[in-house]
């Protein structure tokens, strides 16, 4: 595997062959004349190669209370794509059907395009955020047992909280959905509780999407999006200091830090290397398996 620096906004990063893309290639040409489809806060879609795949382009852009606060974490957009990666590949292992397909560059991904569900799973081990000021429940607190919770994903009404009824009522999906929804946010839990443990990491909660992929006429859901620190919260276990986005959200500083810092634990940055080397990831896979 040979690999070469590239700098990114304050990233100094290893990229395999696998990642370049070589002047007047056809992938260049194809990827400079692919259509956009959507632009979001974090991500841009594009439409993917081949029929029912797109690409997510991961941005350095952060936003928090429904855009209100605008901000940039710089080298993001590239340590999300990885842990994304990561994590949805360890999740597909367990048998969690997920849209990932493969990593294509730095900050990039293709994917299964589907059909979102427009409801965002969130799952809570321990009383934070939006809980902890609707119910006044001090953060930090942990949960009798893990709380499941939908929203409304509508940025115009500030992806409200809805009941089960809700979602029946109005079609966003049918009972045997949120069946699957459920037990597959229940098994992402406990599987991303016990990952992140093993790295010292307290999983107090994170947000899932999920969408519907068509095989004739049956509709089969899968997990969709991204898991990354921007949508989980990740507290270190002895010192309780926060490792996602929380840390823009409420000010705190070093924000790229807290990032890189989780992607060291899983391993995807290099022990020896400044802390700011991003490893890539096929490399790192054949580096464990000689040990
Ligand atoms: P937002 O739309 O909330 O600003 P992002 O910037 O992360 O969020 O944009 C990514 C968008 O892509 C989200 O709206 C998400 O629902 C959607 N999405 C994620 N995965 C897929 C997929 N596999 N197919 C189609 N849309 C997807
Ligand atoms: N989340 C919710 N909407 C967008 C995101 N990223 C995630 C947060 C947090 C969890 O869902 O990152 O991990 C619960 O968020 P809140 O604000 O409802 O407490
Ligand atoms: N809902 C997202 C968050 O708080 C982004 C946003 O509100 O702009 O993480």
């Amino acid at each position: 595997m040979h690999l070469r620096l590239v700098r990114e906004p304050g990233f100094l990063i290893f990229i395999s062959q696998r990642d370049r893309i070589p002047r007047g290639s056809k992938e260049r040409h194809t990827m400079s004349r692919r259509r956009q489809i959507y632009e979001g806060k974090a991500k841009i879609l594009y439409e993917g190669p081949e029929p029912g795949t797109i690409i997510q382009y991961f941005k350095d852009d952060a936003t928090a209370f429904n855009a209100q606060k605008r901000g940039t974490i710089s080298g993001k957009g590239v340590i999300n794509n990885r842990i994304s990666e990561y994590v949805f590949t360890r999740l597909s292992h367990i048998g969690i059907p997920t849209h990932f397909i493969r990593r294509l560059n730095m900050r990039e991904q293709l994917v299964r395009q589907v059909e979102i569900i427009p409801i965002e799973v969130v799952v809570r081990n321990i009383a934070a955020g939006s809980l902890s000021k609707r119910l006044g429940i001090e953060e930090g607190e942990p949960l009798p047992h893990t709380l499941i919770e939908y929203y409304y994903k509508d940025d115009a009404l500030g992806d409200p909280l809805v009941a089960e009824e809700h979602i029946a009522c109005f079609g966003w999906c049918s009972n045997d959905e949120m069946q699957d929804i459920s037990s597959m946010a229940i098994r992402v839990n406990d599987f991303l509780s016990g990952m992140f443990a093993t790295i010292h990491i307290r999983l107090v909660d994170f947000k899932l999407e999920f969408g519907r992929i068509w095989e004739g006429d049956y509709a089969r859901v899968i997990l969709a999006d991204e898991i990354s620190p921007d949508c989980c919260r990740l507290w270190d276990m002895t010192t309780g200091e926060k490792l996602d986005k929380d840390r823009f959200r409420q000010d705190l500083g070093g924000e790229e830090e807290a990032y890189q810092e989780v992607a060291r634990r899983l391993g995807l940055l290099q022990d020896d290397a400044g802390p700011s080397e991003v490893l890539d990831l096929s490399h790192h896979r054949k580096l464990r398996t000689k040990k």
